[in-house]
């Protein structure tokens, strides 16, 4: 399998993430990627390029334009306006209020485009963005082109980040726009599987009435789990979308017995819908050590997940997302990319 990476993630390196009310060096960190290319080195998995340079014309097509000229632009914003630190939001628009007209001064733009407060944008965030979804790309041109899989190490992750929100440590949806250049270049049918802790939103919301893409998700309910305030069970679809959004959030404390069925689920309704390519936001935070995740699954789990994707055959995209278990980042992920080769 070849894996994509570019050493501009390092680019995206903040300070500070708010947490429990203290500032807090981020979760979601550059080491994570070390970790990941340790291992793949470790166990032979050693065909690793750099991406080939970004693509806007999907990303633009999937996105507010609006929102990537904020994200392009933030940074210059906020020094400017005299900000001493990073861009840290501290007003949202919130009920009751105007939820469509955009401020100017930068401080009220951030909140705009902003769900999630613990996610700060620093100097190089943009770029860092950039490159993980040239990594995206590349490895969406690799299964297009024929290969079984293809694995793109994304950082900053994106599965978070909807058509004009960052949070969540995410900006762009790298694995969105891979499922878009699949319905571009002709695919009818197109499944991401998010298996990351924390609900997918910004895949969900970007897909959610279309008839071309289907999601599923297991996660952490919103109850109790980030992001809060979507991916609750009835959420289905809507319009031509109707029936293809698959929601599986369990409860704290939840194992590989209920996850694999929830998992199995998954598997069969991508399968019997008859999907032409599979995304796989691939987080590992489901992890039982996992700092900020509640799931219990061992690292051989991951094997035996990776095992079960795998057996549906499909040209699949494996996109990185989450994952904070520092050392164990590695051998897990990894774990799921041996399962998906077996
Ligand atoms: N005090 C991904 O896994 N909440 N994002 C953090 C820490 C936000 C996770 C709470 C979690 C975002 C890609
Ligand atoms: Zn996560």
């Amino acid at each position: 399998m070849r894996i994509i990476h570019s050493e501009d993630h390092r680019l995206h390196f903040p300070q500070a993430e708010l947490s429990g009310g203290q500032f807090v060096t981020p979760f979601e960190r550059p080491s994570r990627v070390e970790y990941v290319l340790n291992r793949l080195k470790e166990r032979g998995l050693t065909d690793i390029v750099a991406p080939q340079a970004v693509d806007m014309t999907p990303v633009q097509a999937l996105l507010d334009l609006g929102y990537l000229e904020f994200l392009e632009t933030a940074w210059a914003a906020w020094k400017a306006e005299g900000m001493a630190g990073e861009i840290i939001a501290a007003n949202v628009p919130a009920r009751g209020m105007h939820m469509d007209r955009i401020p100017n001064n930068i401080d009220g733009k951030v909140g705009y485009y902003c769900h999630a407060s613990e996610t700060a944008i620093t100097q190089g965030t943009w770029r860092a963005a950039l490159s993980s979804v040239a990594c995206a790309q590349s490895a969406q041109r690799l299964v297009a082109g024929g290969a079984d899989h293809a694995f793109a190490l994304c950082r900053p992750p994106g599965h978070h980040a909807t058509a004009d929100q960052y949070g969540g440590y995410c900006f762009i949806n790298n694995a969105a726009v891979v499922a878009q250049m699949f319905t571009d270049a002709g695919a009818g049918r197109v499944a991401v599987l998010d298996i990351d802790f924390h609900h997918g939103n910004g895949t969900q919301s970007l897909f959610y009435d279309r008839s071309d893409v289907m999601f599923a998700s297991l996660h952490g309910a919103p109850q109790d789990a980030y992001p809060y305030y979507l991916g609750y069970g009835d959420e289905k679809g809507a319009g031509a979308g109707e029936g293809l959004n698959l929601n599986y959030p369990m409860p704290p404390g939840t194992d590989y017995a209920t996850w694999g069925a929830a998992l199995d689920d998954a598997i069969a309704k991508i399968t019997d819908w008859g999907a032409e390519a599979l995304v796989l936001s691939l987080g590992v935070d489901a992890y039982k050590e996992d700092p900020i995740s509640f799931f219990r699954l061992e690292s051989n789990d991951f094997t035996d997940a990776g095992r079960r994707i795998g057996g549906m055959k499909l040209p699949t995209v494996v996109c990185m997302e989450g994952g904070y278990a520092i050392e164990a980042v590695g051998i897990n992920t990894v774990n799921v990319l041996e399962g998906l080769q077996d």
